[in-house]
């Protein structure tokens, strides 16, 4: 159910990486468990374990895949390029989980929030996403980085949320530029873009 957990399997997926992805019994509280708390002391998942390695926070996890193992292109070592990467993980962490994942939350699963100001955000996000995707093929390069990565899960879920991308033409292709990468995978709810 979760797109921030989504974003991890599809980044893993994407740079062919083998991994063994393990649920956590929400309705039990696992992630609030002392064992989970060891490795993520806010209990929330995504949590990546590589050997030694432990790590929380879907944005770090992406960051931690494509420095460790997805070479240059994904998260660029130039000073601008990396910081406009962050820029778009902020966003990720902010207008995205308090526009279009929030409202998901609301609709699918009856959490409580101030659905005036998610749809606000959401509508903001939005405009902000299609003025630069109507510019550019990507958010940052000209290629694919973690910044489309992170942006992606929850724009490509807002349906659940009851957001119509209808009227986002270069956000829908965008999408369709993502799902066209080799190894992409979806998840439940998803449906294709265009
Ligand atoms: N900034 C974190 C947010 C993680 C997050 O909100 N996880 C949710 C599921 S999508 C969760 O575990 N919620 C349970 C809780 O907060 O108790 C990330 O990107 O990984």
């Amino acid at each position: 159910m979760s797109g921030n957990c989504y974003k991890v399997r599809l980044m893993l997926s994407l740079l062919n990486l083998k991994y063994e992805s393990r649920i956590v019994n929400g309705p039990e509280k696992e992630h609030k468990s002392s064992s989970f708390l060891e490795m993520n002391p806010f209990g929330q998942v995504p949590v990546l374990k590589d050997n030694d390695i432990v790590l929380r926070d879907s944005q770090a996890i992406l960051v931690y895949l494509a420095k460790m193992y997805g070479g240059k292109d994904w998260f660029p070592e130039d000073s601008v390029k990396a910081a406009d990467i962050v820029g778009w993980l902020s966003t990720s962490a902010n207008e995205v989980s308090r526009g279009p994942s929030a409202l998901r939350a609301h609709f699918i699963l009856g959490r409580p929030i101030n659905l005036e100001e998610a749809k606000s955000v959401t509508t903001s996000l939005l405009n902000v996403l299609e003025k630069k995707l109507s510019e550019f093929q990507w958010l940052v390069t000209n290629k694919v980085t973690i910044a489309d990565i992170a942006i992606y899960p929850y724009i490509a879920l807002a349906h659940q949320g009851n957001v119509s991308l209808l009227e986002y033409k270069s956000v829908r292709e965008w999408m369709s530029r993502i799902e066209k990468l080799p190894g992409y995978v979806g998840m439940v709810g998803l449906t294709p873009s265009i």
